[in-house]
């Protein structure tokens, strides 16, 4: 019967009760200043909460608080799972660059201001009853402290418990050691003023904007307090480690075109990140070798035919694709051993030639001449009918 009678009232004055869903003015605002702890006011319930519930809540947060004493919990930072982020992540651009994202935990703080006060007795009365049924369950959901999904007096009890818990910021830190609780460095700082609340209104979110990363360095946060003359520091969250990019492919490769004799030699454009590269011959999942340096020799002796390369980049995190494939093939060694007949012929000069390895034909050249003289097959001898001779393989 009292609560039809304020859910009337209510309807009557236009004001959100109970699970009413409608979107309130409990805006976020900095720490408000603290007074002596069980003094809660109940006279006057705030806009959107019945003053029957209100004075149900005052009652119960009264007494929660005096069950710790009559003197009013000292600020502090909270700790353990009560201050605890467990969502960080990194989202990262594929540079050395990357922002680290998290939500803010700060237990019984239903107002999303900073600090677990009398004030966040607003969102619990605003709220109160709702369930996870409720439309508006995902905005309700703030005030659910113990997390039961349903908003009532137990969600008061985690007020009086976490009691003038402050965050004023977070701080970054990071480490190359995260095993040794002493290896945590500060990074850089992120105020609690420059949080933001969700798109569904449930919780307040805070982002490092961009910010260098080192790789093979992990990352966490942990809620600070301003609480003179020093900085107290919470709990640090779940650590996320910086990996670094698996390198892009190669790109530019060259293999040697018969520049060299009995190798092929091959080179592309160096690669950002890459520690090393493979080589492939062939076919693109035929590894040949590895090699640190954008440069790679491979000796070919006795093989004159063409070869398709490719390479990829890699290093700690990954391999890159393949590279476009690239066609090379090893030179030919010059003819040794020439000898030409020196008048022993009226008709003609006779000449011979070591055979040159690979070698299909032979152009010989006489005088100097641009233009061959001659072509001849898989031969080592010729006669020269006309004149003195040169020649080459
Ligand atoms: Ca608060
Ligand atoms: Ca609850």
């Amino acid at each position: 019967m009292k609560r039809i009678f304020t859910a009337l009232a209510a309807a009557l004055l236009g004001l959100t009760v109970s699970c009413g869903g409608q979107p309130t003015n409990d805006v976020i605002h900095g720490p408000e200043a603290t007074g002596p702890a069980v003094q809660i006011p109940a006279e006057s319930a705030p806009p959107g909460v019945d003053q029957v519930v209100w004075e149900e809540l005052t009652a119960r947060l009264t007494q929660e608080l005096s069950r710790t004493g009559s003197a009013a919990p000292a600020i502090a930072v909270p700790q353990g799972a009560a201050g605890s982020v467990t969502d960080l992540r990194l989202e990262t651009d594929g540079d050395d660059t990357a922002s680290l994202d998290w939500s803010y935990v700060n237990l019984g703080d239903y107002n999303l201001d900073g600090l677990v006060s009398a004030a966040d007795l607003t969102p619990v009365g605003i709220y109160f009853e709702c369930n996870t049924e409720s439309p508006n369950w995902l905005e309700a959901s703030r005030a659910d402290g113990n997390g039961d999904g349903y908003i009532g007096l137990a969600d008061v009890t985690v007020i009086g418990q976490n009691y003038q818990h402050r965050v004023d910021g977070y701080r970054i830190e990071t480490s190359d050691n995260p095993g040794n609780p002493l290896g945590w460095l500060p990074h850089a700082a992120v105020p609690f003023t420059t949080a933001v609340l969700n798109a569904e209104g449930s919780r307040l979110v805070f982002s490092s904007g961009e910010i260098t990363l080192w790789e093979g360095m992990s990352y966490r946060v942990a809620p600070y307090a301003d609480i003179e003359p020093q900085l107290e520091y919470g709990p640090g969250s779940n650590l996320v480690t910086w990996t670094g990019n698996a390198p892009e492919a190669p790109l530019g490769l060259q293999a040697s075109d018969g520049e060299f004799v009995g190798r092929i030699a091959l080179s592309w454009a160096s690669v950002p990140d890459a520690s090393y590269y493979l080589v492939y011959r062939d076919q693109p999942d035929n590894e040949i070798g590895l090699t640190l340096s954008p440069v790679y020799e491979e000796y070919v002796t006795g093989d004159y035919g063409a070869h398709e390369y490719w390479v990829r980049a890699g290093n700690a995190i990954g391999e890159s694709g393949l590279s476009d494939g690239d066609t090379g093939f090893s030179g030919l060694a010059a003819p040794t051993g020439v000898t030409a007949t020196a008048g022993l012929y009226a008709d003609r000069v006779e000449l011979s030639w070591e055979p040159v390895d690979g070698a299909e034909g032979y152009e010989v050249f006489r005088d100097g001449g641009a233009a061959p003289a001659g072509l001849i097959g898989d031969a080592s001898n010729w006669d020269d009918t006309e004149a003195d001779l040169l020649m080459r393989g």
